[in-house]
């Protein structure tokens, strides 16, 4: 009987110590659980991050292609607005920039154009050989800088008187109080023509070519072959004239001019005849 408790006794202390000793150590559990993730890469875990990785280096490549598609969409972008500024602006309707012209003869300018301002037309005097040859529309109130009353220079303007007392083809529509426009003095008005590029007075033409806008046609007047040499201007077929400007006062002086056979040949040309002229633009 004392045996057998000695040994109940005994295997009671056995069990005691290997509940102690014999159970795996948590922390060492843990441990190794954590190495064992840490360093042993197990088949599906390794799947996996394979998976990953080539979920990344999709996005990586896709993000990659976006970029690179997104750079080229902006050079695409930033070349067509190259493109679009160097299309020369007479090419794009209604930038043209537009054109002008001087309508000798009339105080208004054409349906679809923009008066400037109306002026009065002028150049040399008759009898002088020098100062300009050309005619300028001069505005009817002009601004002046320094000055100095007097005649001290030597270069002097005067306005156009018409000179129309043995020829006068002109229509006297817009003269209806005097109808007649002998010594009358002349008128002009500067035009601008916003949806076209570019002007041309054609002479001995009443009709522009195709695709061009007529503006207005008239007769070619410049000064007499024994004054002295002009411009050549084409003044609008039906004049106005400058009201209180009548009066047989000379200044500038504008004479139609009439073709001469010889270097111009005849015919077409006719000795005498009065030159017609046109203003195109387009
Ligand atoms: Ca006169
Ligand atoms: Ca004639």
């Amino acid at each position: 009987m004392k045996q057998r408790s000695t040994f109940v006794l005994f295997v009671c202390i056995f069990l005691l110590v290997c509940d102690i000793d014999c159970r795996p150590d948590e922390k060492d559990t843990e441990e190794e659980g954590s190495s064992a993730k840490d360093g042993l890469i197990l088949p599906e875990h390794e799947h996996r991050l394979e998976k990953e990785a080539d979920q990344l280096h999709g996005k990586e490549k896709e993000d990659k292609m976006k970029h690179t598609s997104d750079s080229h969409e902006h050079i695409r972008q930033r070349r067509q607005a190259n493109v679009t500024k160097q299309v020369p602006q007479s090419q794009q309707p209604g930038i043209a920039g537009g054109t002008t012209y001087i309508r000798w003869g009339r105080t208004s300018c054409p349906e679809g154009t923009h008066l400037i301002y109306n002026g009065i037309p002028a150049g040399s005097w008759y009898k002088h050989t020098g100062s300009g040859s050309n005619y300028l529309c001069l505005p009817h109130h002009p601004v002046w800088g320094n000055h100095n009353d007097g005649f001290q220079s030597h270069s002097y303007i005067y306005g156009v008187e018409m000179q129309l007392d043995s020829n006068d083809p002109f229509l006297k529509t817009n003269t209806p109080e005097t109808a007649r426009l002998n010594q009358e003095t002349a008128v002009c008005a500067l035009c601008y023509v916003p949806t076209r590029a570019t002007t041309v007075m054609i002479p001995a033409m009443k009709a522009c070519p195709v695709g061009w806008t007529k503006e207005y046609n008239g007769y070619i007047m410049s000064d007499h072959h024994g004054n002295h040499r002009s411009e050549y201007v084409c003044v609008d077929e039906a004049p106005e004239v400058n009201e209180g400007g009548e009066g047989d006062q000379n200044g500038a002086l504008w004479y139609v001019v009439e073709s001469g056979c010889g270097t111009l040949p005849c015919p077409n040309y006719v000795s005498g005849r009065e030159l017609t002229c046109v203003v195109c633009t387009k």
